[in-house]
Parts: structure tokens; sequence; C-alpha cells
């Protein structure tokens, strides 16, 4: 009993050991590209997006934004309010994000923060289709997402696509606009990493050790 104890206590501390880099380098997207915001001048704007070469105009309507990051992977959500600074608004325009996550990793669904106000004419979008891609060039897969009635209540909210499963550095967001106005302030992937050879490796080096220590010990 003891010795089971043991080799199921190295089994554990192998497996965490290995998982927990894991989910560490499933980590924040490193940049995106998108058109600015825009359609009503100095609102709606990702105001704070920095980088890129040549730097595009944050505060220009409908501008290209590549290479850098703003409100769209900053964390903030928006609140009911349409001039709440979070949100970038998109006005009579189908917005698309490409998200860079620095490393292929297996996306597993994707969040993105929208806002519904019917009186400020924002509606959410009726869908939106992902593309997944290792090098932004060849698009290998794509998940259309149709939005639900409770996706298209009055509100801001979370819009979750189905879960799936695929492995991608790059994933594309295109939208789909239902009326006037599309508002998103979050885009959220979520994702594991793809464990490389080598971690599998020392995971198996390890319990293999972890084994042969509990049987001389027998
Ligand atoms: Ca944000
Ligand atoms: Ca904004």
């Amino acid at each position: 009993m003891k010795t089971t104890r043991k080799l199921m206590a190295g089994l554990v501390t192998g497996v965490l050991l290995v998982l927990i880099p894991m989910s560490i380098a499933a980590a924040a997207p490193l940049q995106y590209e998108m058109y600015n915001g825009g359609g009503m001048g100095v609102l709606y704007h990702d105001e704070t997006y920095l980088g890129g070469s040549p730097p595009g105009n944050e505060n220009l309507d409908y501008a290209p934004l590549w290479g850098g990051e703003g409100q769209i992977t900053n964390i903030a959500i928006g609140t009911y309010d349409p001039s709440d600074v979070a949100w970038v608004g998109w006005g009579y325009w189908d917005p698309f994000v490409t998200i860079d996550l620095g490393a292929i990793v297996q996306v597993k669904q994707v969040s993105i923060h929208t806002l519904v106000n019917s009186s400020a004419a924002i509606a959410c979008y009726a869908q939106v289709k992902l593309w997944f891609s290792d090098d932004k060039v060849n698009w290998n897969a794509s998940e259309t997402y149709l939005t639900t009635p409770a996706d298209k209540a009055e509100g801001a909210h979370w819009v979750n696509t189905q879960q799936f499963s695929h492995a991608a550095r790059y994933v594309r967001a295109d939208f789909t606009r239902v009326g006037t106005w599309t508002f998103v302030s979050e885009i959220k992937p979520d994702s594991v990493a793809i464990p490389e050879p080598g971690s599998l490796l020392a995971l198996a080096t390890g319990l293999i050790g972890a084994f042969g220590l509990v049987r001389r010990r027998r």
C-alpha cells in the first residue's frame, strides 16, 4: 500500500510538473491586427493601440492597426454605456480581428465581450467565423458560430463560441454585423499549450525514475 501511494505521488508530481509550465505557456496574445473602429468621429476607436511598423493611427476611423496591442486584448471590458472608452465600435462595417498567440497552441474556444444597446443602434453580430493558421498565410480550419437569443439580449456580456480543438498560432475572427453598429471590448481565445516532445520525454524519464526508486526500496 505504502509503495502504491509513493508511486501515485510520483505520478501526480510528474504530471503537475508538466502541466504547470503548459498552462503558463498558453499565454496572453502577443499582438493583433484589425481595422480601427469608426463611423462617428473620435468615438469608439481603439485609443490605446500601440505598436506596428509603420504605426497605425489609433485615432483615425478604420485605420489599419497592425503588429501591436490595444483594447481588444487588455483584459478591461466595457459597461452598458456605449461611450465607455473600453469599447471599440464599428459602424456600417464588418470587422475582423486577427490575434497572434505567439506560438502554436491548441485553441479550444473564443470568448468575445460584446455590447447590445438597442437605443444606441448597437446589435450583436449575426455570426462570427473563426479561422485558424500556423503562419497567417494558410488558414487550415474554420468554425462558424451563430449568435443565440441570449447573445442578442440587451446588455454588455460575453459571447462564447462553441468548443472545438484546433492547433494554431493565429486566430482570425470575421464578424457579420446586424444593423448599424458592432461593439467589442475584448476577444479572449481559450487555449492550452501543445506539449513539446522534450517535455513528454522528461515526463517519461521522471516516471521511469520514480518507478525504479520505488522498486529498489521494496
Ligand atoms: Ca478590452
Ligand atoms: Ca475605445
